[in-house]
Formats: C-alpha cells, structure tokens, sequence
C-alpha cells in the first residue's frame, strides 16, 4: 500500500470541483419527474444516450503497475484480505452487462463488464453482522460511499476488463469498482482499499451536495 510509489498523472481540477458543487446546491438536471418512477423507459429521467463513454475525475489519474497493485479489504471482517494483482485474477471470473447512469446526465448501454462478483467478495472476507456499510478508497484520493446492501446487488463487480480489453487508466484500471444501480460516482476508480463499517462515512461527492444513495430511477442526485 505504498502510495509514496504510485505515480500520479494530472492536477486536481478545483474549478470544475466548484462548479460540480455549485450545481447540487442548485438542483441542476433535476427533471421533478422523480417520483413517478417511470421504469417503462430504458433511460432514467433527465439522462441522455451517449456512444463513446466520457473520462470523469478528479484531474488525478494515478497510474498504478500491475506489480504494485493491491487491494486491501478489511474493517469490520471476519477475514480481511490483502490481494495482489495474481490473487485478485486467481478469484472467480464474473461477467455482466449493464448500463451507465452518470449524474450529470449521460447514460452508456451495454457495458459489458469482467471481474470479481463483490457477492465473492463477501463470501472471502464475511462481514460482521455490525458491518452495515461500506467505504471506498481510490488512490487519487477519492472516496465514496454505500449500503452493504447496495455493495451486495447481484450486478455489481471489481472490473478489471471491459468490453473484452484490459480497463484503461482513464476509466479506473488497473481496477475499479462497479454498482450498476447506482449513478456512476458511486462505481469508484483506482480502488485501493474497501472498508466495511458499522458507521456511515459520506464520500467526497457525498460530502459536496451528492445524495448519500445515488439512484438514478429516482434521481436521487443532490441532497
Ligand atoms: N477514484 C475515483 N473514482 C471515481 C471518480 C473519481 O474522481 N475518482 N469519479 C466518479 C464519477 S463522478 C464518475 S461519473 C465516474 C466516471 O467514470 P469514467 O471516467 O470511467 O466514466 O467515476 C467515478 N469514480
Ligand atoms: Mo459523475
């Protein structure tokens, strides 16, 4: 977990942070619609279809060597677990095809997706009953935050390969985090560390004027 050796590419984009913020306070994209959960659609309320799929963070790209890579999973564990690069790809293959819903309003179809269920991820490390939340640690320094429950959806995985390629440094490789249920700032990049608490601890967005939960069907985007 050496971060000292990771090399960081970029500088952190403050101005867009700012405005980021500035449009949760002021409930930009908000549609009002968000109560008739309408899932006759594909497309979540005020979300638009995009083909290519936009680059989001901080302004931080870390970029991480495979033999430096690691992914520590502990807190409230029975068996917390530090995997290398040739642990984690030891783990069973899961694959899944899922959309995007990014809260600023872009949505990409047909994302298909390989990695370690986070389902395996429980049944490895056991969370204690007290464990009702989990914390997500990026090597930008980034963090977010969902319910266990959420962590636990059947959909959701630590991809390291999309659409049958190696995940790119820009989009989180060598790993990231996805919950398909969820807006995209929840699906965390670079993930070092996945922390498993009996306390709630918002993340960067969630500490900004993000929602805590983040469902898209419901536009839970601000709040
Ligand atoms: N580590 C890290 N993860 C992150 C972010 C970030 O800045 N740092 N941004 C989040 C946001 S707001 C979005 S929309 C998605 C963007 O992922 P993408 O660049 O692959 O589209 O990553 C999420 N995960
Ligand atoms: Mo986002």
């Amino acid at each position: 977990m050496a971060d000292d050796d990771i090399e960081i590419h970029g500088s952190i984009k403050e101005k867009l942070i700012r405005r980021k913020q500035e449009w949760a306070r002021d409930g930009r994209l908000l549609t009002g619609t968000q109560k008739m959960e309408d899932r006759s659609s594909r497309l979540p309320p005020g979300q638009r279809e995009v083909k290519d799929w936009p680059v989001l963070d901080l302004g931080l790209q870390p970029d991480v060597p495979l033999e430096k890579w690691s992914l520590l999973i502990n807190g409230l564990v029975e068996n917390p677990v530090e995997w290398s690069w040739k642990d984690f790809i030891s783990q069973p293959v899961f694959e899944d095809v899922s959309d995007i819903h990014c809260v600023t309003s872009w949505s990409r179809y047909d994302n298909y997706w390989e990695g370690v269920s986070t389902a395996h991820v429980l049944e490895t490390v056991r969370p204690h009953e007290a464990a009702k939340h989990v914390i997500l640690h990026a090597h930008d320094g980034y963090t977010t935050n969902v319910t266990l429950e959420a962590f636990s959806a059947p959909d959701a995985l630590l991809a390291h390969r999309w659409e049958g390629q190696p995940l790119t440094r820009q989009h989180g490789g060598p790993v990231r985090l996805v919950i398909p249920q969820y807006y995209f700032w929840k699906s965390a990049k670079w993930i070092k560390r996945i922390e498993f608490s009996a306390l709630d601890k918002r993340g960067f967005w969630e500490t900004r004027g993000y929602h805590n939960e983040g469902d898209p069907w419901t536009e839970e985007r601000y709040g």
